[in-house]
């Protein structure tokens, strides 16, 4: 059952958020049918489901408002000419300006962005631009609609009101009509028109429950939860002390970073997305996990084989490495003689290192949507560079794991959803 650990993961996920929504609806739709409409008012109020309103057409409650129905409908969407986008990006910083200053003009921005410093909402700006023209350049609209109620989960999580989005989206559009040739980013328009549009449904898909803690098998839940519990109280010593305790460094290094560290950094995640636990709290539990997993890799570094050669690396502007880092523990206990690089690579001096080194697979790790494209820039050099081109690339990171076809827009050769899988691939390869 391990195998399937991280597809479970994410179906379980995408089920909790499609019942969720479906659950709501269906109460409200119940609710009003039987004509109680104060109880059905203090309903929608609780949920602040504002698509309840739309409840008339059942296709629009039972499709649009599950994650589905949105994938769905999102991968129709219009296909933006490479012109187009390749006009938006070179335009970011004049359409991030005007976006700026015409929010900051508003009267109501303070309460919009919930009375966070300005600043906040500049940094926030910058992030979504880069992502849009990922978007656009690969033409994946399923990473679209998973990633916009995660915007409206955090932002909520941090104070920002719900009704900044439609506000912001407009103004994007407004900034596109002013400095752009209206025609030629029709289609953009039209996407950000689609968002604006799904607003509620957004908020709904944001407000739907989804667990903290992730499927995990039963004989490991205990370990993992004292781990977390140590990890959030900041305390190193004591997470080496559990991880040698348990035994887990040195005997089977696989199963500790699968059911102990994963889940826990999910979990740490999913706290800080939700506005628990701070920036600096998340760090911490990053610096403890490094320095725990390279107190393992020192017990584990039994290199015997030295079975062909290997990059692993982080793509540029890549800040995590933990999932890049267990890969290349995996593999250097497997016997593969390996280069580990670390996080945010620039690509020259990646494609250096490849040319001397002449490895036999690169492996490129990428968790942020906004550095796709860099990703991809990389692997379509190696691809049609003669001195490059019989190195094997294979991707992964979260990202992949929750968008199937994702990976294969990198243009890499092949792609793995955790250690496991890495290992397995990896045999393979060796044949
Ligand atoms: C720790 C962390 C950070 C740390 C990273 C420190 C470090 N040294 O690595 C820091 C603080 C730097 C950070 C920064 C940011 N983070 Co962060 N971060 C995390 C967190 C909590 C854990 C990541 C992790 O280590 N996971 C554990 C590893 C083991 O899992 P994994 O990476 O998936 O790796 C496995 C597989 O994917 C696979 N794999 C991984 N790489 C590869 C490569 C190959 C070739 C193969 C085959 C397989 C493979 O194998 C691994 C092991 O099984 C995640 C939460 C999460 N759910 O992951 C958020 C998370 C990824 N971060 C997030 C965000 C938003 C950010 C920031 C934008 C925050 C900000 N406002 O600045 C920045 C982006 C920085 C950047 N440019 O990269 C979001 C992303 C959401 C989204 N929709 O995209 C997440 C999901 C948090 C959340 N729940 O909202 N982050």
């Amino acid at each position: 059952m391990i195998k399937n650990y991280r597809t479970q993961i994410f179906t379980d996920k995408l089920f909790q958020v499609r019942s969720a929504a479906e659950e709501a609806m269906q109460q409200s739709l119940l609710i009003v049918f039987s004509f109680f409409w104060p109880k059905a008012m203090a309903y929608i109020g609780f949920y602040n489901l504002r698509a309840s309103a739309k409840i008339c057409d059942l296709n629009y409650v039972f499709t649009i408002c599950t994650l589905d129905g949105i994938i769905k409908e999102a991968k129709e969407l219009p296909r933006v000419p490479l012109k187009a986008t390749t006009i938006y990006q070179d335009k970011i910083p004049v359409l991030e300006k005007y976006v700026n200053d015409t929010l900051t003009s508003n009267p109501s921005i303070n309460k919009l962005i919930g009375y966070n410093p300005l600043q906040v909402m500049y940094d926030n700006h910058r992030h979504p631009a880069a992502f849009m023209v990922t978007v656009f350049a690969i033409g994946n609209y399923e990473l679209l609609a998973r990633t916009v109620p995660w915007v409206y989960r955090t932002y909520a999580a941090h104070q920002f009101s719900c009704d900044y989005f439609p506000v912001e989206l407009e103004t994007w559009v407004e900034a596109l009509d002013r400095h752009t040739d209206p025609d030629m980013t029709r289609q953009i328009k039209s996407v950000y028109a689609w968002m604006i549009k799904r607003h509620d449904n957004m908020i709904a898909l944001s407000q739907a429950d989804s667990h903290l803690e992730l499927p995990i098998r039963e004989d490991w839940l205990e370990r993992k939860n004292t781990f977390l519990a140590a990890v959030l109280e900041g305390d190193h010593r004591k997470c080496l002390a559990i991880a040698t305790e348990f035994n887990t460094i040195g005997e089977d290094i696989e199963a500790f970073y699968l059911h102990i560290i994963q889940p826990v950094m999910c979990e740490v995640g999913m706290l800080w997305e939700r506005g628990t636990i701070s920036v600096a709290r998340e760090h911490l539990a990053s610096a403890i996990v490094g320095r725990v997993m390279a107190a393992a890799s020192q017990v584990n570094a039994d290199v015997r084989k030295r079975k062909f050669k290997a990059v692993i690396s982080a793509a540029p502007n890549e800040f995590h490495e933990i999932g890049a880092w267990m890969v290349s523990e995996i593999l250097e206990h497997d016997g593969w003689d390996v280069r580990y690089l670390g996080a945010n690579t620039p690509a020259n001096d990646l494609l250096d290192l490849l040319r001397s080194f002449q490895p036999r697979v690169l492996a490129l790790s990428v968790t942020m949507p906004f550095n796709i494209l860099k990703a991809r820039e990389i692997i379509h050099t190696i691809k049609h560079d003669e001195a490059l081109n019989q190195i094997r690339v294979i991707v992964g990171g979260r990202l992949f794991n929750e968008n199937s076809d994702l990976w294969r827009s990198t243009g890499a050769d092949d792609f793995a959803a955790d250690i496991e899988e890495v290992k397995e691939l990896f045999q393979r390869m060796e044949d």
